[in-house]
C-alpha cells in the first residue's frame, strides 16, 4: 500500500549516509583580503579545491526602490545610482536607463562634470583656507581619471498621513548617516525633508532652495583633515503631500588612494593622527558591510 511504500522511504531517507561526507575542512576564502593570495595557493596545492567567498566586486549601481545598501536598511525612496567612472560602459549605461540612454547620458555627463568643476573649486578654497600646499590635495582625488565617485538621484514620493503616523513618528525617506566619501554636492526641488544633526543631537531641518546646491563633508575629508572638518549626519524625512526630488554628486578618490591625516595638519607628526591610513577600497569594502546608520570610521580610530 501508499503507506507501506512510504515508511519504506522515509526509513532509506533516514538512514541515508551520504558518501561525500561534508566537513568544515572546505577551505573558505574571503578574496577581498590581501593575505587571500597565500591562502588560494595553500588550497590548490593541499586541495584543488575551495570555496570563495566576497567575489563580488562592489555593484550597488542602478535603480532601486525602498531597500538602501545591502544590509537591510529601507526607505520612503526610489532612487538610480550611477558610477562617473569613464568605464561605467554604455552597456551597463543602457541596462539601466534604457536601449537609447544617449540623450540621458550626455545630460548626466554634463552635470557630473560641471559638479566636479564646483566641488574641486571649493575643495581648492578649503585647501587654501587651511594654508595647506599645493592647494589640489584634496581637488586631484576628484580629478584623478580613477576617481571614485557617483551620481544619484532620488525620488521620495508623498508619503500619505496614515502611513507617516505608523509608529508614531515620521516615516524616513533616507535614514540618517554619514556620506563615505570627501564631498557630496545636493540639489533638489523645493520640497523639505533634509535635515542635518547638530553636535548635541539635534536635528534641524535645512529649508530647501532649488537655486543653490548643499555641500557636505565625508568621512574621508574628516579623516585627511584629522578630525577638523566634521562629516555630518544627515538624514531625509517623508512629506505627506509633495514629492521631493534630489541629485547628489559624491566626489570620492581613486580605490587605491591611500586615505590618512595630511601630515602638514599634524603638529607633532604622526603622533597627533587621529586615524589609522586606509585605502578608499578597504574603507569602501568596510561601508558596504554596515548598516546606514552605523559610524563607518570607528574602525579606523586610533586607540
Ligand atoms: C550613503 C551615501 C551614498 O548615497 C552611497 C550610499 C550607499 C548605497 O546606497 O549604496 C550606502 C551608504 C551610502 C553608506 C553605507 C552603505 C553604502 C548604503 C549602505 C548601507 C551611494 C554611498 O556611497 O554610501
Amino acid at each position: 500500500s501508499r503507506q507501506v511504500v512510504n515508511e519504506q522511504l522515509s526509513s532509506i531517507i533516514k538512514n541515508y549516509k551520504s558518501p561525500f561526507p561534508c566537513n568544515n575542512y572546505i577551505p573558505q576564502i574571503d578574496i577581498s583580503k590581501p593575505e587571500s593570495k597565500n591562502q588560494l595557493v595553500k588550497a590548490c596545492e593541499e586541495f584543488g579545491f575551495f570555496k570563495v567567498v566576497n567575489h563580488g566586486p562592489l555593484d550597488p549601481f542602478g535603480y532601486g526602490n525602498k531597500k538602501i545598501g545591502p544590509n537591510g536598511d529601507v526607505g520612503w525612496v526610489e532612487y538610480i545610482l550611477l558610477s562617473t567612472n569613464s568605464d561605467f560602459n554604455y552597456q551597463k549605461f543602457a541596462s539601466i536607463l534604457g536601449l537609447n540612454p544617449k540623450d540621458i547620458r550626455d545630460a548626466v555627463n554634463d552635470y557630473v562634470l560641471a559638479m566636479k568643476k564646483m566641488a574641486c573649486e571649493i575643495l581648492e578654497m578649503l585647501a587654501e583656507g587651511l594654508k595647506i600646499h599645493p592647494k589640489n590635495v584634496f581637488s586631484k582625488l576628484l580629478m584623478d581619471e580613477k576617481s571614485d565617485s557617483l551620481f544619484r538621484l532620488n525620488h521620495y514620493p508623498p508619503c500619505p498621513d496614515e502611513f507617516q503616523e505608523y509608529n508614531g513618528r515620521n516615516l524616513i525617506g533616507f535614514g540618517e548617516h554619514t556620506d563615505p566619501q570627501i564631498i557630496s554636492l545636493l540639489r533638489s526641488n523645493n520640497t523639505c525633508g533634509l535635515q542635518i544633526s547638530l553636535v548635541d543631537g539635534h536635528w534641524i531641518s535645512v529649508p530647501p532652495d532649488q537655486n543653490s546646491f548643499f555641500i557636505n563633508v565625508g568621512d574621508s575629508l574628516q579623516v585627511m583633515t584629522n578630525g577638523r572638518f566634521k562629516s555630518v549626519k544627515h538624514r531625509v524625512l517623508a512629506n505627506s503631500v509633495k514629492s521631493r526630488l534630489s541629485m547628489i554628486y559624491f566626489g570620492g578618490p581613486p580605490l587605491s588612494e591611500k586615505i590618512a591625516p595630511l601630515a602638514s595638519l599634524l603638529i607633532k607628526g604622526d603622533e597627533d593622527s587621529l586615524y589609522k591610513e586606509f585605502t578608499w577600497f578597504e574603507y569602501k569594502n568596510s561601508a558596504y558591510k554596515s548598516r546606514l546608520a552605523d559610524n563607518r570610521l570607528v574602525l579606523f580610530e586610533k586607540l
